[in-house]
């Protein structure tokens, strides 16, 4: 997977009432959004898959790379999902095998012990530093990396594997997010909950690409 696919990489999550999430998808994208993660801890498979095939369908040549968070079945699915997992969730190797050489599969990193797992590392396209800050949309997350944590891991990961950073970030640090090793950064809120998620996508990615430029 190259780097700069993983620039500016939405997961999705709650929109303002009345919204449509697949018109914030389309919009982001449009924006600069490289990567989306179909993430629905709530609605059933059938509605994940509903949602993911037509955020397929609309994203068709924008060269957005396509992702559905931790449901096998529902990746399978949905033409040309990948799949990102977290380390309670199905096995990158198993993800791997089920979905082919082809699928991009991303792992999010809790916990540095993770990085003892070759065969893990060895399946996946990109890893989740999770999360860098504490975060309001998700408050069960495992203790924050911080900075500091993604300087680490930088240097602790394989460099083949390119790495972006999730949980409270926003236009106003995702540039001391890349300037710490980050290949991109991830976002919800910023994206999701703004009234125009395209303004939103744009701000960011200038961010993004600027400290990209200038690392
Ligand atoms: N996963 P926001 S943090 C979906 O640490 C998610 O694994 C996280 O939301 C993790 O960009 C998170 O609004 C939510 O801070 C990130």
């Amino acid at each position: 997977m190259d780097r700069a696919d993983l620039r500016l990489y939405l997961v999705t999550g709650d929109v303002p009432p009345g919204v449509d999430l697949v018109d914030v998808v389309v919009a982001a994208a449009a924006g600069g959004v490289t990567t989306v993660q179909l993430r629905d801890k709530v609605g059933s498979r059938d509605e994940v898959v509903r949602v993911g095939k037509r955020m397929v369908e609309r994203l068709v040549g924008s060269g957005v790379t396509f992702v559905v968070n931790d449901d096998l079945e529902a990746a399978r699915a949905i033409p040309g999902a990948g799949l990102h997992v977290g380390p309670d969730d199905l096995h990158p190797a198993d993800a791997r095998a089920a979905l082919g050489e082809g699928a991009v599969i991303g792992w999010s990193l809790h916990d540095l012990t993770q990085l003892d797992d070759t065969s893990a590392l060895d399946a996946c396209d990109y890893l989740a530093v999770s999360p860098v800050w504490p975060t309001p949309t998700k408050p069960d997350t495992t203790t924050p990396w911080g900075l500091d944590g993604v300087r680490r891991l930088r240097d602790a990961v394989p460099s083949r594997l390119p790495l972006v950073a999730i949980g409270g970030i926003t236009a106003a640090n995702a540039a001391s997010v890349v300037e710490a090793g980050a290949d991109g950064v991830c976002v919800v809120s910023a994206i999701c909950s703004s009234a125009d998620p395209g303004a939103a996508a744009w701000t960011l990615r200038a961010q993004v690409d600027a400290a990209v430029a200038a690392a």
